[in-house]
């Protein structure tokens, strides 16, 4: 009886293990091979006045507005002066700004000084990609 018990236990455990991985893989969506996110404009370095624009690139995927699951879809999201990369785990939250709508550019106001942009792809649920397509950090100068 207490052998029987103890395989029951194991069996369980093993159930409870491969949910969990299951539950780990099915909340990303994959990223194909080569994507790339990137800033078109400002460039690097640039200096841009108050009020700009900023363009979004994407290679290799394509834009849905949130909510729409599509394979090898994303939309945008994008980090100002973030020190570091929010979770990229879990859902985006409130440190970016979502282009839910599948915008592929946005207007900023940004006070004069240094600022950097970096963009962060999400899938239908805000969350990155496996493995994560993030664009490099541009710093620019604003007048
Ligand atoms: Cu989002």
């Amino acid at each position: 009886m207490k052998k029987m018990f103890s395989k029951i236990l194991v069996a369980t455990a093993a159930v409870a293990m491969s949910s969990v991985l299951i539950a780990q893989t099915a909340e990303k969506t994959a990223s194909p091979a080569g994507a790339q996110l990137y800033i078109v404009s400002p460039q690097n370095g640039a200096t841009v006045s108050q009020t700009f624009n900023v363009v979004f690139g994407l290679q290799g995927m394509g834009v849905a507005p949130a909510g729409v699951q599509t394979a090898n879809t994303g939309h945008h999201h994008l980090l100002v002066d973030g020190a570091e990369l929010p979770d990229l785990n879990a859902p985006l939250g409130t440190a970016v700004t979502h282009f839910g709508g599948g915008q592929t550019q946005t207007t900023l106001t940004l006070t004069p000084g240094q600022h950097t942009l970096q963009l962060i792809l999400g899938d239908h649920l805000h969350t990155p990609h496996n493995p994560p397509v993030v664009s490099e950090k541009i710093t620019i100068t604003v007048q």
